[in-house]
């Protein structure tokens, strides 16, 4: 999502290509395909075919923050803010998200489009490292938000606001209990053009993937 978040917001013309989590085995359709673009076989991978790389081949970038630097470099366009310290803050952010939030992104993986809200309950009942970790999450955005005064952590929508988009869907989806500032966040990262297309492409793309859903049987419940 974060890689798909920031090309649409800031790459005119790119072309997104779908591999599907039919498994992680070495003979899946996945690890497949995304072993012959990337030497991790891992998702998100950007590749710029204007761009060669020392053996001639196209430019292949294989990890979310390398990707984002990239289009920051390629577009020269406010992926970061513009000041220093601003921006060192957004990178500290970022790095924390990408490193971090484990409790939150293991028990409550991000699906788009179910209400998972009475499972959302019983995990904030009984899950104290998925409560602290919203915890920080109130103090880092209502932090960044009064630093910054909005309407996003660093003032425009940047790749901070982008890597904290699975997080807000998160939330979102499994009806985890915020403040109304953070709700207010929320709001305006899922309505951010960008976002909301790809909420939309997601939607319109969904397949059920068992091994990928712990908490529904069926694509109807
Ligand atoms: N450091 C990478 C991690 C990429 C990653 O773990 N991607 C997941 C999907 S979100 C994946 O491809 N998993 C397949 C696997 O682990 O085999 C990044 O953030 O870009």
């Amino acid at each position: 999502m974060r890689a798909g978040v920031l090309l649409r917001a800031f790459v005119p013309d790119f072309t997104e290509t779908l591999l599907h989590f039919d498994g992680f085995g070495p003979e899946s359709h996945f690890k497949k395909s995304a072993g012959a673009l990337s030497p991790t076989a891992t998702v998100p991978i950007l590749v710029d075919t204007d761009a060669r790389d020392t053996f001639g081949d196209p430019l292949t970038i294989w990890d979310t923050l390398a990707i984002a630097e990239y289009i920051a470099e390629y577009t020269d366009d406010a992926v970061w803010p513009k000041d220093r310290v601003m921006r060192a803050q957004m990178r500290s952010l970022c790095a924390e998200m990408h490193a971090g939030f484990h409790a939150l992104r293991s028990n409550c993986p991000m699906n788009i489009g179910p209400d998972l809200s009475q499972t959302g309950k019983i995990i904030w009942r009984d899950n104290a490292d998925v409560r602290a970790n919203i915890d920080r999450l109130v103090a880092a955005w209502s932090t960044a938000l009064s630093r910054s005064n909005g309407p996003f952590l660093g003032g425009n929508f940047g790749a901070v606001d982008a890597y904290f988009a699975p997080v807000v869907m998160r939330l979102d989806t499994y009806g985890l209990p915020v403040s109304p500032e953070m709700r207010a966040y929320m709001d305006r990262v899922i309505a951010f053009p960008a976002v909301a297309d790809w909420i939309k492409t997601a939607i319109e793309t969904a397949v059920f993937i068992d091994f990928e859903e712990p908490y529904r049987s069926s694509p109807d419940m």
